[in-house]
């Protein structure tokens, strides 16, 4: 038997944007992402999240397949651009407490609101302070029923993917802007910590995409730094790595305040896991965008069968993953925040299933080895908006019908009752 600690936390997450819909509703503002998703050419078959999984309205039934399901825990996030009137998300912890689910709220899963992307949104330091408000304003709502609280969802995405290739809104494909936007989101972060803090949250998180970067030593080296320790390490050793400040001082000041500030302590770090990177030295090589300075660097052929993302599955990336965390960054307890795949369409979903598998066989072997994991959470609970590449791509343990809108659990959501209800896997 696999069993896991007691007390060792089981859920399932999403993302505002990726199911609410529900785009006009109670005074919503306009997020990047209704601008670049109503931009043609930007997402995949022109989808949308204007009504996407209709959560907004249907979370009542959402909240009724989590109990089933047994979840422990359900981390959701905020939109920001719902701050005029956040009773959705005062029904959905009140819906949640009712079954005994725990809500975990992330402030920032990448709807920044259009208003602020119009003054320059993460390239502009203001954006930082405005989100400390918002946060102190959302905790203040919901501040005496959540109690988990992590600020940004994956800040390597909203800077890189949003303003370095492009491929995510804002839609800005230049290295200044994405070194500037990571600095600013690192200091909405402590920024954040500090209100959360002030406000009195009990347990406070950051959630990062940590993808290992195999391969030629120097190479892997340098994109584990603008991949991994340009966050990691001003978050958790109070500095930015040389090989990474080298980058970023060129576009951006990074004073001794800001740096005290992002390395406000967290109670938990969150780790969102889905695949690794294989990259060697080629002089000729233009580098990737979403990695700007790795000129002479190519990224090189996933091995292995893929997911339907193209992704390569290598659940020991995890296990050795979280051993190097524990190892660079001892004393702050870890948390799978996300962790999943997008498989073919259907009802029975063996890929998922043997995917989740894996991984949480990797997460168990890490405890094992002394690592100090919390928890696990699915992504994602909903097949839902799977932002540049729409509706195509299917992560959800339960199924979505598009046309309908009706939800029906896969395999894999019986398969992760029975973990849950064991807290552990079947021998
Ligand atoms: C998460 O992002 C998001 O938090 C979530 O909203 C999203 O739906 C989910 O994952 C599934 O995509 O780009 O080929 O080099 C994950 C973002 C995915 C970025 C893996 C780095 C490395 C593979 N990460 N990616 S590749």
């Amino acid at each position: 038997m696999t069993t896991f600690p007691d007390g060792f936390l089981w859920g399932a997450a999403t993302a505002s944007y990726q199911i609410e819909g529900a785009v006009h509703a109670d005074g919503r503002v306009p997020s990047i992402w209704d601008t670049f998703s109503h931009t043609p050419g930007k997402v995949h078959h022109g989808h949308t999240g204007d009504v996407a999984c209709d959560h907004y309205h249907r979370y009542r039934e959402d909240v009724q397949t989590m109990s089933w399901l047994g979840l422990q825990a359900y981390r959701f996030s905020v939109a920001w651009p719902r701050l005029a009137d956040l009773g959705f998300y005062d029904r959905l912890v009140d819906a949640l407490l009712d079954e005994g689910i725990a809500p975990v709220a992330t402030l920032y899963h990448w709807d920044l609101p259009q208003s602020l992307q119009d003054k320059g949104g993460w390239t502009d330091r203001d954006t930082a302070y405005r989100f400390a408000d918002y946060a102190t304003r959302v905790h203040d709502l919901l501040g005496d029923r959540v109690r988990t609280w992590t600020t940004l969802n994956e800040p390597w995405v909203s800077a890189f993917v949003g303003y370095g290739s492009g491929r995510h809104a804002p839609g800005v494909s230049d290295p200044a802007t994405a070194f500037t936007a990571a600095h600013h989101l690192m200091l909405a972060h402590g920024l954040g910590v500090q209100a959360l803090r002030a406000a009195g949250a009990e347990s406070i998180s950051l959630t990062l995409n940590l993808t290992p970067i195999l391969g030629d030593p120097g190479p892997a080296r340098l994109v584990d730094g603008l991949a991994n320790r340009i966050f990691l390490d001003p978050v958790l050793r109070g500095a930015y790595p040389d090989d990474v400040l080298e980058h970023l001082s060129r576009y951006t000041e990074v004073s001794l305040d800001d740096l005290a500030t992002i390395a406000e302590p967290i109670d938990v770090l969150g780790v969102n896991y889905y695949t690794v990177n294989r990259v060697v030295a080629d002089p000729a090589a233009e580098g990737s965008p979403e990695h700007p300075g790795t000129q002479g660097i190519a990224w090189t052929q996933p091995h292995g069968a893929l997911t339907e993302m193209g992704w390569e599955v290598i659940p020991s990336g995890l296990e050795d993953l979280l051993v190097r965390l524990s190892q660079d960054y001892p004393g702050v307890p870890l948390m799978i925040t996300e962790n999943g795949v997008a498989v073919p369409d259907g009802v029975a979903d063996p890929e998922r299933i043997a995917y989740l598998d894996g991984h949480v066989r990797a997460v168990h072997a890490a405890i094992g080895k002394g690592v100090d994991l919390r928890g696990y959470f699915v992504w994602s609970l909903l097949d839902n908006f799977e932002w540049a590449r729409g509706y195509d791509k299917r992560f959800g343990l339960v199924r979505v019908d598009y046309d309908t809108l009706e939800r029906t659990p896969r395999d894999s959501a019986r398969w992760f009752r029975d973990v849950i209800a064991r807290n552990g896997l079947p021998a």
